[in-house]
């Protein structure tokens, strides 16, 4: 069943850290080792020892439009007859931040990196640079990439101020970054207070995807909008999952919110690396070479990415894709819901179009505690029953899922039929 994937993982311990480039692959919390993937195609993927799977990860979100999508294929090979890097400019990138800026209303000017992870720390930077204060606020389980500002864990009660969540994170660094609560209004309003005039920013993801999925509840969204705006915070929407995937404008589009700096990734490079972060020009020319906060990539604004990007969100502006993408998820939603009712197993399901969460626990996933009761153990046993049916889930129970719009209902059916098995074996 896996034979060549367990052979290359024996090759790759050796010569790469835990095998892999990035730790989530290494399907270590489903307790087998990673798959190695030959192949593509639209909705599925293939792994080495020729298993078929249809995919629900996507390449953990940018690919909105499947695998080897011809028109995104294209413009690769169109940019890739003229080079493929310059370290100069081009004229892509002004096409491409011209497109996002009409999709983003909030975003006036846009920077373009390599990575989600460049992206948020280089707006944290920015802010703290443009406010002159230190200290952020993040919320406990949003994850926005491995800067070091980010990896902190929630101190305890007594302290506000976040502690290193890893190793290598310095006990200054962490000292910046305080930790608030997803859904708890409160829990920002007593940070504000107790670090008054301290801090630069405020960055959570509008739908927290990192611990499965939680929405925000209770306009929890517009109230910290206007919380930020009385305290003079800077609010930086992390759109690197959001953007592009719930609505052509992205959460701040699908909620109604304007965010001061946005952070953007995955599907805005059309499975080519690439992040990016823009906002309210003011804030974006402090930016050097116009402004004092340094920021630089040699690889930043590459043409290739630019071409794929700039396919990939052109083919979304004009929305027609979301109809499609939600009308599979309500079908997907529906039908996992009711082989879960029928099996009597306690569920959370959450789901905004193409975007969910399953988290097997009798708790409403409304915040990280609630997300973390969902019983990981259960959901190894899921995910490798599914697999063994051809289904491709996250290999972790606190992944998000997507759908693309290479997915059919052909797909959705037997991920169904699949899910029920799959759920009855684990039982
Ligand atoms: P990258 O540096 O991985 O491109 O982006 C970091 C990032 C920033 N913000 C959000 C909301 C994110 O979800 C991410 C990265 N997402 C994870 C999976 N949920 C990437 C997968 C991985 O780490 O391999």
């Amino acid at each position: 069943m896996y034979n060549k994937s367990k052979e290359l993982y024996k090759q790759a311990i050796k010569k790469i850290p835990g095998g892999v480039n990035s730790p989530v692959r290494a399907f270590k919390s489903v307790n087998m080792n990673p798959l190695y993937i030959d192949h593509g195609r639209g909705s599925k993927i293939y792994d080495v020892d020729g298993n078929e799977y249809i995919d629900y990860v996507g390449s953990w979100g940018p690919l909105i439009h499947g695998h080897c999508e011809p028109d995104i294929q294209n413009a690769i090979m169109e940019a890739l007859k003229k080079g493929t890097s310059f370290g100069a400019c081009t004229e892509k990138e002004i096409k491409f931040a011209s497109l996002i800026s009409d999709m983003y209303p909030s975003i006036e000017k846009i920077r373009f990196v390599n990575s989600g992870t460049e992206a948020t720390m280089s707006a944290i930077r920015l802010a703290r640079g443009y406010t002159g204060k230190n200290k952020i606020i993040k919320f406990d389980g949003c994850y926005h990439g491995h800067g070091d500002s980010f990896l902190i864990k929630a101190g305890s009660g007594v302290i506000t101020f976040g502690i290193p969540g890893s190793p290598g994170v310095t006990p200054e660094t962490a000292g910046n970054t305080l930790v608030a609560q997803y859904n708890n209004i409160d829990s920002v309003k007593n940070l504000i207070t107790e670090n008054k005039g301290q801090i630069a920013a405020l960055i959570l993801e509008p739908i927290m995807a990192n611990a499965g999925l939680i929405l925000p509840i209770n306009n929890f969204l517009e109230n910290l909008r206007n919380l930020t705006e009385e305290a003079g915070i800077l609010l930086i929407f992390d759109e690197v999952i959001t953007g592009f995937r719930i609505a052509p404008g992205g959460a701040q589009e699908y909620y109604g919110i304007s965010p001061d700096l946005t952070t953007l990734g995955k599907i805005i490079g059309g499975g080519l690396p690439v992040g990016a972060f823009g906002g309210k020009k003011e804030i974006m020319d402090y930016l050097a070479p116009e402004g004092p906060v340094y920021q630089a990539g040699t690889l930043s604004g590459n043409p290739l990415a630019m071409a794929a990007g700039l396919k990939a969100v052109t083919m979304l502006k004009n929305g027609l894709a979301y109809k499609k993408l939600d009308q599979l998820g309500a079908m997907l939603e529906n039908g996992l819901k009711s082989n879960l009712e029928k099996l009597s197993i306690p569920y959370s399901f959450n789901r905004v179009g193409s975007l969910m969460g399953l988290a097997f626990t009798k708790q409403k996933v409304v915040d990280l505690k609630t997300a973390m009761s969902s019983d990981a153990v259960f959901y190894s046993k899921y995910f490798k029953e599914m697999l063994k049916m051809g289904i491709y889930l996250a290999p972790s129970a606190y992944e998000a899922g997507f759908i693309s719009t290479a997915h059919n209902e052909e797909d959705i059916e037997k991920t169904i039929r699949a899910s029920y098995q799959s759920l009855k074996s684990a039982i």
